[in-house]
């Protein structure tokens, strides 16, 4: 296993959309425990590929207390199942240190394929289910601060490129 670096915003590879996965071979695996493994050690709730610069439809995901229920998503598809949203202050592995709230879709169906290629169908509630859909952003090279005012998002974009260049 390896813990992959995380790209942080406004880092332009963020924006790229990620290809669909056509063949779940050991490659596959090896890529969706690496993910699980970068997301645990980053203590984050969620990964997509996308923001380890590997541009393929893949998630990971773990809302569990323990930690111990980790969840691998590829090429995952979602349905709005009706209208009911609600907001979540949400934090991103590539946003670190800024949260802020985000609407999303409450009931939403996830259809996908496991790391054995499984097809599966799943209706995530609560945080799992912003979890779900802030991930599959991602894929689409899309991060949360796109939902934030454009005065908020220069603002956190600013600080994160002020970061940047002290390390
Ligand atoms: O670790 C994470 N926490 C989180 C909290 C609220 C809403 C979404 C998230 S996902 C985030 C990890 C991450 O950046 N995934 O892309
Ligand atoms: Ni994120």
């Amino acid at each position: 296993m390896s813990l992959l670096k995380i790209l942080i915003f406004p880092d332009r590879r963020l924006r790229t959309v990620a290809k669909p996965i056509s063949k779940i071979d050991s490659s596959i695996v090896d890529l969706a425990n690496n993910l699980l493994e970068t997301m645990y050690s980053s203590d984050g709730i969620g990964l997509a590929a996308t923001q380890v610069n590997i541009h393929k439809r893949i998630i990971a995901v773990d809302t569990s207390e323990e930690k111990n229920r980790p969840l691998i998503l590829i090429n995952p598809l979602k349905k709005n199942l009706d209208k009911s949203k609600s907001v979540y202050e949400e934090g991103c592995l590539s946003v670190p240190g800024f949260y802020e709230p985000v609407e999303r879709n409450n009931n939403v169906e996830i259809s996908f394929q496991d790391v054995k290629g499984e097809h599966l169908i799943i209706k995530p509630e609560g945080l799992e289910s912003v979890v779900i859909q802030h991930e599959m952003d991602h894929l689409d090279g899309k991060v949360f601060v796109d939902y934030l005012s454009n005065l908020k998002r220069e603002i956190i974009k600013k600080k994160l490129i002020k970061e940047r260049t002290k390390k």
